[in-house]
């Protein structure tokens, strides 16, 4: 038997042929990847991504400014524009990508919607969404901060949540107020992962839920909610990271206990049930010192309360903020 030594061997003929095509064409697609990533780097600079602007119904009978008209809660800022505040979105039933929520999320049927307001109430009511229409709609410019670091000034319509929870008169075993989104897979195609616990929920403290700052938004700019921003009716609690603004809410429950929610469910050790913006408690990933205003280039420092605490602050004497975070 003929035993080659190792000396004699040429590489090429180690190499097996299918190894060695396969090992060119890796080589290929990569360099073909890398051209293509530097290609649509270059190309994304010139020309942003078209982004789509929702053209909504206007909302009827709004009363204007009405921030302004209460200097306690002004937000004298330039507003976000609509094509940031509907292109770039938190709303994990359409996707975990911002950028791509608008699209997903368009054609969401949101009618017939109603909202269930019911637990420890004397008057537990399901409302149709166009009896919620009619509760005086207003104007009001808050900030929204996200717990990632970037933020928004948005000019949001609704109406205090306390107009609605008072129609249903908790009762006073009530202590805290539970929230849920939309369950339905075959209109929110990204609750058929396991991203999140679906239905998402959200609470507030009764006092929190019925502070005048804290809304039921229906509509931005003017018009209907745009789908990606939570159509047909969210919470807005502008002192709070914004994934305590819970979308596409169907039920509305006044509870004894602090509930669950979801954030709190999916990583307990970064999202407290409070989750108040503070500048002095650090995320444990990063910190919440400075955000990003979207369309702007400097970083901002942030505000306890995101600018608030006249308001808010109040709500939370006596806690320690580290540890009710
Ligand atoms: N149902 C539901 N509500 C949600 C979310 C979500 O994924 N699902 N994301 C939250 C988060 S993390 C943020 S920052 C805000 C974003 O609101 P916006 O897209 O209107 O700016 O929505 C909040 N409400
Ligand atoms: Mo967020």
């Amino acid at each position: 038997m003929l035993i080659k030594k190792a000396h004699d061997i040429k590489s090429s003929e180690i190499t097996d042929k299918e190894v060695y095509l396969n090992r060119r064409l890796f080589i290929r697609g990569a360099a073909l990847a890398a051209t293509v990533a530097a290609t649509g780097l270059v190309y994304r600079r010139l020309n942003p991504p078209p982004t789509e602007i929702p053209k909504g119904e206007t909302l009827a009978g709004v009363k204007p400014n009405a921030s302004d008209a209460n200097s306690s809660f002004a937000v004298n800022e330039k507003l976000t524009s609509l094509e940031d505040i509907t292109n770039y979105n938190n709303f994990y039933e359409f996707s975990t990508n911002k950028q791509e929520v608008a699209s997903e999320a368009k054609g969401f049927v949101t009618r017939p919607w109603s909202v269930s307001v019911e637990g420890l109430v004397n008057k537990s009511k399901v409302f149709d969404l166009d009896e919620l229409l009619k509760f005086q709609q207003e104007e009001r410019v808050y900030r929204l901060r996200c717990v990632e670091g970037w933020s928004m000034v948005i000019p949001w319509i609704g109406f205090p949540l306390s107009k609605l929870l008072d129609k249903v008169e908790p009762t006073l075993q009530a202590k805290f107020v539970a929230f849920q989104t939309l369950l339905d897979p075959r209109r929110m195609p990204n609750q058929i992962t396991g991203v999140l616990d679906w239905p998402y929920v959200e609470g507030l403290r009764l006092d929190e839920a019925m502070h005048p700052l804290t809304i039921l938004a229906t509509g931005l700019y003017g018009q209907t909610l745009p789908p990606q921003d939570g159509a047909p009716i969210r919470l807005v609690v502008p002192w709070k990271y914004g994934f305590k603004s819970i979308k596409s809410v169907v039920k509305i429950s006044l509870v004894a206990e602090q509930p669950p929610t979801t954030w709190n469910i999916q990583v307990p050790n970064e999202y407290g049930f409070y989750s108040n913006v503070n500048p002095h408690v650090d995320h444990p990933r990063w910190s919440q010192a400075t955000e990003n205003r979207i369309g702007e280039f400097r970083r901002r420092n942030t505000l306890m309360f995101n600018g608030y605490a006249d308001q808010v602050a109040h709500l939370y004497d006596g806690m320690d903020l580290r540890v009710n975070y």
